[in-house]
């Protein structure tokens, strides 16, 4: 049994303007790709763990043999969080949540707007590598969180159901320093549909 990195479920370009198809081809093909790689590197004397679903691994990351836990941080975060990521996101996207999702977001945290101000704010903020969520805590409640590196939400009981990539890698090719347009840009992607679809799936 090993990992596998889930093809691109849309054209490398398919994100244009918004983010860039170099971007999109490396960050996939060889960022995500190597994270997938040496996850299964990690767990080659491992078969037991390597057989479980990637969330129920690092939702239970402290059962896994200190030896190798912090490769399972590192590479297991980095394959569910980009295989998440991906699929969050879409060509001919952005807009906003409806619904119950919608109805939740503004009860939270005011408005939309607010929300979108304030998961901004998570995600320019974030020092260093790592990425900024939507999801919803172990109490059920909406909450914006940031990690670091490939630090996971899942590891902390939460159930994502939003997230955005501020590594370097995910942005510098075409916003360089620029975190703060690569996030602004983002917004135009999100894939409202999914989120709400997985905001669903966490509420049951
Ligand atoms: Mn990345």
């Amino acid at each position: 049994m090993a990992y596998e990195t889930p093809p691109l479920p849309y054209a490398y370009d398919a994100l244009e303007p918004y983010y860039d198809k170099l971007t999109v081809e490396i960050h996939h093909d060889k960022h995500h790709v190597a994270y997938t790689t040496n996850l299964n590197k990690a767990l080659t004397d491992h078969p037991d763990i390597a057989a479980k679903p990637i969330e129920e691994v690092l939702g239970h990351v402290n059962a896994v043999p200190a030896s190798i836990r912090q490769a399972v941080i590192n590479h297991g975060g980095g394959h569910y969080h980009h295989s998440f990521f991906w699929e969050i996101i879409g060509p001919n996207k952005g807009g906003g949540p409806k619904g119950p999702l919608l109805n939740e977001i503004v009860k939270t945290f005011g408005s939309f707007d607010a929300f979108k101000e304030q998961f901004t704010k998570a995600a320019i903020g974030r020092f260093g590598s790592g990425w900024a969520w939507l999801g919803l805590d172990q109490a059920g409640k909406l909450h914006i969180c940031d990690t670091l590196n490939q630090d996971s939400p899942l590891s902390q009981g939460h159930a994502p159901i939003l997230t955005i990539d501020v590594w370097e890698h995910a942005y510098y090719l075409k916003y360089q320093n620029r975190r703060a347009d690569w996030v602004a840009a983002w917004w135009n992607l999100v894939n409202w549909g999914k989120v709400a679809e997985l905001y669903d799936a966490a509420r049951k």
